[in-house]
């Protein structure tokens, strides 16, 4: 049995052309630079995002930690939203590989961090006191629901950042979701930004890679820190040639993510037993609690959807989170709906 997987977009297996490109991909030995479809898509990536230059890593996390590696000191501190994945789910590194210490905000339920609280944050010159370098902000916003922050918004939090002479990072993991969902240009998103993460193996399908953009000299120091880590990879261009499919094929499509993240929610809405919360999903995120009378809890419910061929996973003992992405069909949204129908009754 096919399963229909809506544990992550992390899931999502490279398509076909993209099998394709990848066999047939020129390659050289990216460490000298020599790779030419690696460079490619790092010129690709700069452009679309409206940044000088653009490097190639393995994974967000590595994306993101080499943005604070190279932004803070070791005792400079971060001002991160407290659900953000880089304070969260990025196992410290930060703290452990960087000296670095991460001074959390409150993240609204619309997944923004209140000026107010951000400027309390900020470090005064003070022999006592860590120096404030960076701001992070997460684009979409998963914890809070894939929601999306606006240009509008993120335009404000630069010119905060900047005002006080500091940096400002998007961890746009899933950026272009972001863009495609408010009908904005991803340039638009990130003028703000001193760097960017995004990743490319997440809805936009490709097995492996993110992309981390900013200054020119911001990416020379990126692209040493990432040998230190022993990120520099060789005939890498295998992978950055899915890479540019995921840029040129993938992008507009997450629209359609959207629409059956909001079709797969109407149909979840109508049966007894679930909550989903207010407004979800903005993106291509649905998450929802179970009520107080169902018997069953998240991890029971997750073992007996998985006969009926849904893979899902608890975001807490009754909470759940769905993740629609490309191989997620009209189909799959309905049997979704009825397998859920049917573990409830
Ligand atoms: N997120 C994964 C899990 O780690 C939770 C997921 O399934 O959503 N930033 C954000 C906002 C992310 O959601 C993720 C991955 C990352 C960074 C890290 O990317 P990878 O997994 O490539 O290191």
């Amino acid at each position: 049995m096919e399963l229909i997987d809506l544990r992550s977009d992390t899931v999502t297996k490279p398509t076909p052309e993209m099998r394709e490109a990848m066999a047939k991909a020129e390659v050289g030995d990216d460490v000298y630079g020599d790779d030419p479809t690696t460079n490619r898509l790092q010129e690709m990536a700069a452009n679309i995002l409206g940044k000088e230059a653009a490097l190639f890593v393995p994974s967000g996390t590595m994306g993101n930690l080499l943005s604070l590696l190279v932004h803070c000191q070791r005792g400079d501190e971060v001002i991160v939203g407290d659900k953000s994945h880089i304070y969260l789910n990025e196992a410290g590194g930060m703290s452990a590989l960087g000296g670095i210490q991460p001074c959390p905000v409150r993240n609204q339920r619309d997944g923004t961090l209140a000026l107010n609280d951000i400027l309390a944050s900020i470090r005064t010159e003070d022999v006592h006191h860590p120096i404030t370098r960076l701001i992070c902000l997460e684009n979409t916003q998963n914890i809070c629901g894939g929601v999306p922050l606006t240009p509008a918004y993120t335009r404000e939090i630069g010119e905060l950042a900047h005002k006080n002479n500091l940096s400002l990072h998007i961890d746009g993991a899933r950026i272009f979701n972001a863009a495609v969902a408010q009908n904005v240009s991803v340039k638009e998103l990130v003028v703000p930004a001193d760097s960017v993460m995004f990743c490319l193996s997440k809805g936009l399908a490709s097995p492996i890679g993110s992309m981390l953009v900013g200054s020119k000299k911001f990416i020379v120091r990126a692209r040493h820190l990432r040998k230190m880590l022993g990120g520099g990879m060789r005939q890498v261009g295998i992978l950055a040639a899915a890479g540019i499919i995921s840029l040129e094929n993938m992008i507009e499509r997450l629209d359609d993510d959207h629409a059956r993240a909001r079709k797969m929610a109407d149909g979840l809405k109508q049966i007894k037993g679930l909550v989903l919360d207010a407004g979800s999903p903005s993106t291509n995120m649905i998450y929802m609690n179970l009520t107080e009378d169902v018997k069953l809890d998240a991890a029971q419910i997750i073992e007996k959807m998985k006969p009926l061929g849904v893979l899902l996973d608890a975001d807490d003992v009754r909470r759940f989170r769905l993740v629609t992405h490309c191989w997620v069909d009209d189909m799959a949204v309905q049997k979704v709906i009825n397998a859920f129908r049917e573990v409830l009754a």
